[in-house]
């Protein structure tokens, strides 16, 4: 059975897949590798608690693909719940994007979904649930493109997530109290105005939900990976935050580091030991360990807090003495000021703009609502596009809090902050912080329905998201009821 609806959704693909693009991967083919999302414990500060995670038949959990080679994966829903997985960042045909609702349907329990493609880029990557608030119960996990011609450094990746023993629900309807109190008397669909944020000059508010611990690779700071590494050795840290609404400053300590990539594409080398990375988003950064050895742990703290995560590294004969997951000093907001020094290394040609985009980003803390453009999701307005165009996206934040902008299917480049024009790094996630203009511009040569959204999950939720739309495209089909009843999964209406 599991064979059957298998094929039937490969030759539904290959039917909807637009014309002209990648040829050679098509179905999945009988070696590919099978991913399972499972339901699972874990153990945080002694306590266990439910959670999902993805892992490899071998029992990976980092996915590793080649640059040039087939994608050739089948997801397996091995949970209680319908889900489906997207490849953060990756350019891929649009039906293989993994976006419940707007891509694909989402994969029943006990069934599973190919995904098949041309990998077109190597870097630091990650998949992510694309179904309701799941990521909050840490159903993502990192995606390493290897270059073809093999790794230049040895590589270490920290992936660094956000964690609750509230459900999704608790929080969920936590964070919409008030809306569901003004709905009883107003009406069901009652919306408040969006609030026009003025400049900040208090405490910006940072972070919507209290977490209970934040993780690398699954663990916290009191019992950390800890990485065996040579005196003189040269380290790529592949850094991911994989968090569900988190930003972080990353510290190096007494390592110099190198930034050498973010988003998975390269940028002109630039030396920092601290620096921020907001939720999605990568940094790819190089480490030379001094030759006298030591120990040298990489942290990142959450903004707003005193919590933070962290590994380990160090060279042989060293002992590792206790890290707390508390710092004693309070960490203030991660802001765009490095952004505007990063260049990107294979920046976009030049050309004359086409189409120029406004993502007006709207919220109602009060009653927590948030849109694009005035428009919340699901009655969303796309922002439409032509194949060909060099296209303009300009984020306005009109909202109190910041906003990681990510855009599906494109690698966009930052090329203006706060009217300051720069040819800055190529990413797929941007921060936008409250009354600040930040513009990128990307080439619409991917045709399809793109989502484009806050990375920060339950903004997502609240409703701020759209799509990229082009012109010509018929999307698939999901009825407006389907997803009116989507948008409901984890009630408070
Ligand atoms: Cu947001």
């Amino acid at each position: 059975m599991k064979k059957l609806v298998l094929f039937f959704s490969i030759a539904i693909k290959l039917m909807a897949m637009p014309t002209g693009t990648y040829g050679v991967c098509k179905g999945v083919t009988p070696d590919a590798t099978r991913l399972k999302i499972v339901e699972t414990e874990i153990v945080v500060n002694g306590k266990s608690s439910k959670i999902f995670k993805i892992v490899e038949s071998d029992g990976s959990e980092i996915i590793y693909k080649t640059e040039g080679k087939c994608f050739n994966l089948v997801v397996e829903n091995h949970t209680s719940v319908p889900t489906s997985l997207h490849w953060h960042g990756l350019i891929l045909p649009v039906l293989e994007d993994g976006v419940s609702y707007v891509t694909q349907p989402p994969i029943p329990p006990g069934k599973s979904y190919p995904y098949n493609f041309t990998v077109e880029q190597a870097g630091t990557f990650w998949t992510h649930t694309h179904f309701g608030l799941q990521e909050q119960k840490l159903m993502s996990a990192p995606l390493i493109l290897l270059p073809e011609e093999g790794e230049k450094y040895r590589s270490i990746v920290l992936f660094f997530e956000g964690f609750t023993f509230k459900s999704i629900e608790e929080v969920w309807l936590g964070l919409r109290k008030n809306l569901m109190e003004a709905r009883k008397a107003k009406g069901k669909d009652w919306l408040p105005p969006f609030m026009v944020a003025q400049k900040m000059d208090g405490d910006q508010d940072l972070n919507d939900v209290d977490f209970d611990a934040f993780l690398t690779n699954g663990k916290t700071l009191e019992s950390p990976d800890i990485y065996l590494v040579k005196p003189r050795e040269k380290v790529c840290l592949r850094l991911i935050n994989g968090s569900v609404s988190s930003g972080f400053h990353i510290s190096l300590g007494d390592l110099k580091g190198e930034i050498i990539a973010v988003d998975g594409s390269p940028v002109v080398p630039i030396a920092y030991n601290d620096f921020p990375i907001a939720t999605a988003q990568r940094v790819d950064v190089l480490v030379t360990i001094p030759k006298k050895g030591g120990v040298f742990p990489i942290l990142a703290q959450c903004q707003g807090t005193n919590m933070r995560t962290g590994a380990i590294l160090k060279t042989k004969g060293e002992t590792v003495s206790p890290i707390t997951s508390h710092s004693n000093q309070k960490a203030g907001a991660i802001t765009n000021e490095i952004e505007k020094k990063l260049r990107a290394k294979d920046p976009l040609e030049k050309r004359k703009v086409d189409r120029t985009l406004k993502a007006t980003l709207n919220g109602n803390m009060k009653y927590y609502v948030w849109g694009i453009n005035e428009h919340v999701w699901p009655n969303d307005a796309p922002l439409y596009v032509k194949e060909g165009e060099r296209v303009e996206l300009e984020f306005i934040n009109e909202s109190e809090m910041s906003h990681p902008m990510h855009l599906h299917g494109h690698v966009f480049q930052v090329v203006e902050i706060d009217g300051e024009s720069f040819p800055g790094a190529m990413r797929d996630t941007i921060l936008v912080m409250p009354a600040q203009k930040v513009k990128v511009a990307f080439d619409a040569n991917n045709p399809g329905i793109w989502a484009m959204h806050c990375h920060i999950s339950y903004h997502l939720w609240a409703g701020m998201f759209t799509v990229v739309l082009y012109e010509g495209f018929t999307p698939p089909y999901f009825s407006k009821q389907t997803i009116t009843n989507y948008s409901h999964t984890y009630g408070g209406y």
